[in-house]
């Protein structure tokens, strides 16, 4: 089938289209220059047309999403809708099911999102997860940073093994990247501790959170992985946790990137998630306050670093993550229902809810320190939006944080009415910055930098031969002031007036018209047959007598990805 979507305004930021008046033309799934006088004709006059929506951290599939949703109940009954003659039944709010997290993001004019934490262990539960969430492209990122046999190759400045393991990692879990959790901190918790600098020990592996990241950080340049190592550093959410976050950053910064061609699509060497839960000063949440001018300044000073962002939404949600020790310190805080979840030799996870109320002091601090990170970072390519869904608040709030950045009246407003917590203005620069985004820089930390970040070389952009996942908005950019209309922002942003998705259109005027299966992207290593082997077979004994099952029941099978979309990589 041949379309041309005609007489869009095309914001395009990596092909530097910035609001220009312009067909978009697509043919069988891709982008094309032309096509012929039989194309089907989608009349988009005047409205915005980006590249479909790039998500580079969110929470979707796997184990800890199932215990979520099934301890939540009332979270469940949040959202439901009836089913239609597309659609399956939805149901959720923050941890939305399986099909209704598809539905959403294609709502939203998105295409793909990372999911951002994937225990090897629990791999082929997440990809039959993966597998039933539709219209959206996911890749995993499975976890490192507490896995023994990657504590041990740090310690012991094994590179080439590091690597090597990584390659065979990747491939047992079907995996995309590297992504590192409280680096030696989910180890310690198996003893009922944490580390918190940056410098501390994990117990009894003689290896620091400083070590782990470096090798880490050395063996993915090594291989020219298309994405960097992507970290949640130590001590999140703690009151004066900035100085291990910049030292964090700061420690790579000799590591150069990898000059392989499957590296180049990248400008970092590293990329920090939920750099918001990350810029706190302070000794206690009694005198906390913003540390995100410091850590904003660091970005601005250092390109090889990007993050996203992890903005609160004043939401009711559901944590989730790998820090299970910074769980059960929010459990202390809060009491609230707290689950956990051991995953042996690798890490460990927990769950909780909270409650981010405008009303509440430190919730309004944490918003306010997330709209100054996007308001203070100069270069939209070096931040990305993102709530880390669910555990700032759910990704159907991308659309209201849209607004929150395109009006810096909307800002005020908030602050000075009393609907946010005076923290906002006592213990942060926020009322100060009259910074707006435009519609070019939220094409770019929506779509552009996540799809470049992370390596993509067929998404993000709407370049001949890219997919052709599109999303057209239904506002005309030369006639409206998204200053002045933030609620006309959010509802343009929450409804897509098209969503296509390989060239399908799966919404229409906001509503799915269509689903189609996702695709599993995943990174193949080439050139490493020899040394995946040796190492597997090295680790072989210690993980027969550690690892509650055998290797052979470890492996993600192809059948468990269906419908894959394999990145080669020539680490060679
Ligand atoms: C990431 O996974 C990931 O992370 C992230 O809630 C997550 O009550 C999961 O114990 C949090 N509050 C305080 O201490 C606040 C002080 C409070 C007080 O009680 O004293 N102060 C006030 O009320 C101020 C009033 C005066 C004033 O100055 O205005 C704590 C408490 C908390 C703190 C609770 N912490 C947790 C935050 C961290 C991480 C949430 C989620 C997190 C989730 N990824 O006029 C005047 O001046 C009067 C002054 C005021 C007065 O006294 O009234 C995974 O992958
Ligand atoms: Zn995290
Ligand atoms: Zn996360």
């Amino acid at each position: 089938m041949e379309y041309i979507l005609k007489n869009g305004i095309v914001y395009d930021p990596a092909n530097e289209v910035n609001g220009e008046k312009m067909d978009i033309c697509f043919k069988d799934g891709k982008i094309v220059e032309d096509v012929s006088a039989d194309a089907e004709v989608l009349d988009v006059t005047d409205k915005i047309v980006m590249p479909a929506g790039v998500d580079p951290h969110a929470h979707v599939a796997g184990p800890k999403l199932v215990v979520g949703r099934l301890y939540r109940p009332e979270d469940e009954r949040r959202g439901v809708a009836q089913k239609t003659k597309t659609t399956r039944a939805e149901a959720g709010f923050s941890i939305p099911s399986c099909p209704t997290t598809g539905y959403r993001y294609s709502r939203m004019g998105y295409g793909t999102v990372c999911e951002a934490a994937m225990p090897p262990l629990e791999a082929k539960h997440t990809h039959e997860e993966i597998n039933t969430i539709p219209n959206i492209d996911i890749n995993p990122l499975p976890l490192f940073g507490n896995n023994w046999f990657v504590m041990e190759y740090a310690r012991e400045n094994r590179i080439d093994d590091l690597a090597a393991f990584i390659a065979a990692m990747l491939r047992v879990s079907k995996g995309y990247g590297v992504k590192i959790v409280n680096p030696c901190g989910s180890e310690a918790w198996g003893w009922g501790m944490n580390v918190h600098g940056y410098d501390d020990k994990a117990p009894y592996f003689d290896v620091t959170s400083r070590e782990v990241v470096r090798a880490l950080a050395k063996a993915n340049e090594k291989l020219g992985l298309p994405h960097s190592i992507h970290i949640h550093p130590n001590d999140l959410g703690h009151p004066g946790n900035v100085p291990t976050t910049i030292a964090t950053l700061d420690s790579i910064k000799d590591i150069a990137k990898s000059t392989k061609p499957s590296a180049s699509v990248r400008d970092q060497t590293i990329h920090c998630t939920h750099l918001q839960f990350h810029s706190y000063t302070g000794n206690s949440w009694k005198d906390a306050a913003s540390g995100a001018e410091e850590c904003a300044d660091f970005i601005n000073k250092n390109p090889y670093v990007t993050c996203d962002v992890g903005q609160v939404t004043f939401d009711e949600t559901t944590t989730m993550t790998a820090d299970a020790p910074m769980e059960y310190d929010l459990f202390k805080i809060s009491g609230l229902k707290w689950a956990n979840k051991d995953i042996e030799c690798e890490t460990a996870a927990g769950i909780i809810p909270c409650i981010y109320s405008p009303k509440t002091p430190v919730s309004t601090l944490q918003w306010a320190i997330g709209l100054e990170l996007f308001l203070h970072i100069e270069n939209p390519w070096q931040v990305c939006l993102t709530t880390d869904h669910p555990n700032a608040g759910p990704f159907i709030r991308y659309p209201k944080i849209i607004s929150w950045l395109m009006s810096a009246p909307k800002r005020m407003e908030m602050i000075d009415n009393g609907e946010v917590h005076k923290w906002a203005s006592k213990r942060t620069g926020l009322a100060g910055l009259e910074r707006e985004y435009d519609f070019y820089e939220i094409a770019t930390i929506s779509r552009a930098a996540p799809a470049r970040i992370h390596g993509f070389a067929d998404r993000g952009a709407l370049t001949p031969g890219y997919n052709a996942d599109i999303a057209v908005y239904d506002i005309n950019p030369n006639d409206f002031d998204p200053s002045r209309d933030p609620e006309g922002v959010e509802k343009a942003f929450s409804n897509a007036y098209y969503t296509i998705k390989d060239g399908q259109i799966v919404v229409k005027d906001g509503d799915i018209v269509s689903t189609k299966q996702s695709h599993t992207i995943w990174t193949n290593v080439i050139g490493y047959e020899e040394e995946e082997k040796q190492i597997i077979d090295s680790i072989m004994p210690f993980f027969t007598q550690y690892y509650s099952v055998k290797w052979e029941n470890y492996q993600v099978h192809d059948h468990y990805v269906p419908n894959p979309t394999v990145v080669d990589v020539e680490a060679k």
